[in-house]
């Protein structure tokens, strides 16, 4: 079972995507898609992706932080096209927010991921030091999942530790592989379930050639644990 979500991110038309879908499609553990392609394809555009991936996990990114109102109106149209991960922040907090989207989702059979850290420095400054408070809003929004960066694993460990510890069971995910200079399989030797990568896959000349070396480091660090 192959550990890789590629990230979907630019792309000039849906066939494009396609196309990369069906070149990898049986090599990967899903997708995820986001702002970027949804602003430029449509979402309607999308559903075609929907039908092409089969049952791999399918992850829509709105970046969502909002009152839950409008996450969920954000996320009902989508919802309405086949999706069923979505990835919302934990820093909005449980009350009048992840709550409602949590309840909301689960009616609808889909599925909620919290980002608990983000990949980039700037995390440092503020997600980073409540990183373990989001961890606790995230199990009080019964969230099937977590995004936390491949860029400092020393917090997915942490994660990892502190939600074992709790007895709650949760997929990670970790973006900040290859573009973003973690090593493919670092984020899986610390803990997490799953690598996001985009361009490290989508911008390579041989996204095939790339997403087999991926999934052969993965199964050489999996081996070691
Ligand atoms: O591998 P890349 O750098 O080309 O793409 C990384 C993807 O992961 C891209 O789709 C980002 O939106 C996403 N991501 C991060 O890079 N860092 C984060 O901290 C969080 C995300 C993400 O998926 O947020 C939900």
């Amino acid at each position: 079972m192959s550990r890789i979500i590629v990230a979907l991110d630019r792309f000039d038309s849906i066939d494009e995507v396609l196309k990369l879908v069906d070149m990898v499609n049986a090599y990967v553990a899903g997708y995820k898609i986001g702002l970027p392609l949804i602003l430029r394809q449509g979402v309607a555009a999308t559903k075609k992706l929907v039908e092409r991936v089969g049952d791999k996990i399918l992850v829509v990114d709105m970046k969502l932080a909002d009152i839950g109102y409008i996450m969920i109106e954000t996320v009902r149209p989508l919802l309405e096209t086949g999706y069923r991960y979505f990835i919302a922040h934990g820093f909005i907090g449980y009350r009048g927010a992840l709550e409602e989207l949590s309840l909301f989702l689960r009616e609808n059979d889909a599925k909620l991921i919290v980002v608990a850290a983000m990949s980039h420095q700037g995390s440092q400054e503020i997600m980073d030091k409540h990183m373990y408070d989001i961890l606790d809003i995230g199990i009080e929004a019964d969230a099937w999942g977590y995004v936390l960066p491949a860029t400092r694993p020393e917090l997915i460990k942490k994660a990892r530790t502190y939600l074992d510890e709790k007895g709650y069971e949760a997929k990670i995910l970790s973006p900040g592989i290859g573009a973003q200079g973690a090593e493919p399989g670092s984020a899986l030797r610390s803990g997490a379930d799953y690598e996001i990568i985009g361009r490290m896959i989508t911008a390579s000349p041989n996204p095939l050639e790339a997403v087999t070396m991926i999934n052969k480091r993965h199964e050489e660090v999996l081996m070691e644990k």
